[in-house]
C-alpha cells in the first residue's frame, strides 16, 4: 500500500469512552485524503486498544507517559503530514482540515491555538489558564517568541520537520519542548485557532502541581 498523506497519531491511556468516537469522526473530515490513525496505547485495562483496532487503526505501545507516546507514534508515521491530537474529543475534528492546510501552504509546524480570536476553551480551570499564561510569557520572553498558546497538543508537522527538533520530553512537557525547539532551530511555524471541548468521558491525565513542574522544567533546560 501506497504511503498516506496524512497520518494522526492519538495517545491514550484508558479513552474506551471516547476512541470508538473520535476514530469514526476523524475518518469523516478525511475521508478525501489517503490517511492512517496510530492509537498510541499505555496498555489500557479498559479496552481500548481493542475498540481502535476495530475501527481499523494501528496500535503501538508506550508505556512512559504522553510525550513518550506521542514520540513514538510520530516515528510510526508514514504520512507527508503528521498531526498529534488527543483521544478525548477535547479537539474538533474539523480543524484538522486547518492543521492540514497550514502544512499545504509551506509551514513546517502548525499548532492550533486556544488563545487567537476563533480559539477558545471550555476545558482548563482558572489556575491551568493562568499557569498557561506564565509560561507562555516565559517561553516568549526567554526565546524571542510570539507564541498565544503553549501546552496543547493538537497540532500539525510536515514530515522531515520532526527529525529537526530531535525531542526528549517523555512526559507532559513535550509541547512546550517542541514550540521551544521551533524557534530555536527556525522553522517556520503557523498558530490557527482551535476550539477545545470539555473531555467527553473518562479522566484527565494531567496534574496541575506536577506537571506544571514538568513544564517549567522543559523551559529552564532549553535555555542557552
Ligand atoms: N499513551 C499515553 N497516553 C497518555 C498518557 N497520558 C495522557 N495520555 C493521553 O493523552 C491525551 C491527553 O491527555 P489528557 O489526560 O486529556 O490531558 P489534558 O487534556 O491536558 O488534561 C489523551 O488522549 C490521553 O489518553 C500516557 O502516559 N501515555
Ligand atoms: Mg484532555
Amino acid at each position: 500500500m501506497p504511503n498516506p498523506y496524512v497520518s494522526v497519531v492519538i495517545p491514550t491511556w484508558n479513552e474506551r469512552g471516547n476512541i470508538g468516537r473520535v476514530i469514526p469522526a476523524i475518518r469523516r473530515v478525511l475521508s478525501k485524503n489517503t490517511h492512517e490513525i496510530i492509537v498510541v496505547d499505555r496498555h489500557s485495562k479498559d479496552g481500548t486498544a481493542q475498540i481502535a483496532k476495530g475501527l481499523g487503526a494501528r496500535v503501538i505501545y508506550d508505556d512512559i507517559g504522553k510525550g513518550s507516546a506521542l514520540l513514538r507514534g510520530l516515528a510510526a508515521a508514514r504520512g507527508k503530514i503528521l498531526i498529534s491530537m488527543d483521544a478525548d474529543l477535547s479537539n474538533e475534528p474539523r480543524e484538522l482540515r486547518l492543521l492540514i492546510a497550514g502544512i499545504e501552504t509551506g509551514y513546517d509546524l502548525c499548532m492550533g491555538s486556544r488563545f487567537i480570536i476563533g480559539g477558545g476553551s471550555d476545558d482548563m480551570p482558572a489556575l491551568r489558564r493562568f499557569g498557561n499564561k506564565v509560561f507562555i510569557l516565559l517561553v516568549n520572553v526567554l526565546f524571542g517568541a510570539n507564541y498565544t498558546d503553549l501546552c496543547y497538543g493538537y497540532r500539525s508537522f510536515r514530515r522531515g520537520a520532526l527529525q529537526k527538533l530531535s525531542l526528549r520530553e517523555r512526559g507532559f512537557g513535550i509541547e512546550t519542548e517542541i514550540n521551544i525547539k521551533a524557534i530555536k532551530r527556525g522553522l517556520r511555524v503557523l498558530e490557527v485557532p482551535s476550539m477545545e471541548k470539555r473531555r467527553a468521558a473518562g479522566e484527565g491525565k494531567l496534574n496541575t502541581f506536577r506537571d506544571g513542574y514538568v513544564i517549567l522544567s522543559t523551559i529552564f533546560r532549553n535555555i542557552g
